[in-house]
């Protein structure tokens, strides 16, 4: 249900059921966050790009999972944000390496929101947005109410996830959604050069990067500011930043370790 690949540094996953969409499955979970767990304990591996196979990233909850027309009892659904989804989630955004999407065709409901809390997102001109979840009663989840109104504003963020409306790449990238549109044949060779480009950068300075940002969504500036301090204390010790420092004086390119 997900491709692996590891090549230059990078472990590179396609979300592979595209007969569905590529929508979630448990197997996929499963699959998905395995995957996640290699590429936070191998040091080898030092980014991750996330992407799906066939036309669509990922159309969400499989819903054929989710038939009910037997008349039995709906499944608690918290369960399965608290057993599957969240702990997705959660694992993208602490993993301390770069976590890049391409987002090669349409994500809708959990598939958009997933991809939105990778750390870069790029897309397909043709790729949609979809908060898929109103058309079935539910609400956004996977993090999507926190992520949007930070991401877009409170009045984008209502409107995308009350109307379910399509919101197109280009338009994506134009409000901050995303980082940004591709043309759909450079997408895969673009989302490739970045993550591996990321993938041979100062892997603990990346990691500290992407800490502080996260945390300065529920963080006063004088707290960011301490925070800052102690995180550049941090990577002001790694071998990558005196490496930096030395290529810059030498006039070449860092050879970072990561380390
Ligand atoms: C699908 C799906 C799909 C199964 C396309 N499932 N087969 C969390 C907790 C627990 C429960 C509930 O949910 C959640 C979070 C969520 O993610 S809720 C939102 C769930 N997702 C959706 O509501 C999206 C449903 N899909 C769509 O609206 C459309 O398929 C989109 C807009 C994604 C794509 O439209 P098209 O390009 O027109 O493709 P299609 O609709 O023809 O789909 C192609 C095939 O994929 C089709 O199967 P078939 O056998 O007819 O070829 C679809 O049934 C299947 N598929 N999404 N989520």
């Amino acid at each position: 249900t997900v491709l692996a690949e590891q090549r230059d540094g990078c472990l590179f996953l396609t979300l592979n059921r595209p007969d569905r969409l590529n929508a979630f499955n448990e197997a996929m979970h499963h699959a998905l966050r395995k995957h996640l767990t290699t590429a936070t304990e191998d040091s080898s591996i030092r980014a991750v790009l996330l992407t799906g196979a066939g036309r669509a990233f990922c159309a969400g909850q499989d819903l054929s999972d989710r038939d009910m027309r037997g008349g039995g009892e709906a499944p608690d659904l918290g369960v399965t944000l608290e057993t599957l989804y969240n702990p997705l989630v959660r694992q993208i955004r602490a993993l301390r390496k770069p976590v890049i999407c391409a987002v090669n065709g349409v994500a809708a409901g959990a598939g958009a929101n997933v991809a939105l809390a990778c750390d870069i997102v790029l897309a397909a001109q043709s790729a949609r947005f979809i908060q898929a979840f109103s058309k079935i009663g539910l609400v956004p989840d996977s993090g999507g109410t926190w992520l949007l109104p930070r991401l877009i504003g409170e009045a984008r963020a209502k409107a995308l996830a009350m109307t379910g409306e399509p919101l197109g790449a280009e338009t994506a990238a134009s409000w901050g959604l995303i980082w940004k549109a591709v043309p759909d044949t450079d997408l895969m060779t673009e989302a490739g050069t970045l993550a591996t480009q990321l993938a041979a950068g100062a892997t603990t300075g990346l990691a500290l990067t992407k800490e502080l940002i996260q945390s300065a969504a529920d963080q006063s500036l004088d707290r960011q500011l301490d925070a800052e301090r102690d995180s550049q204390r941090q990577a002001g010790r790694t071998n990558d930043y005196r490496e930096g420092v030395t290529a810059f004086l030498e006039k070449r390119s860092a050879r970072f370790t990561g380390a």
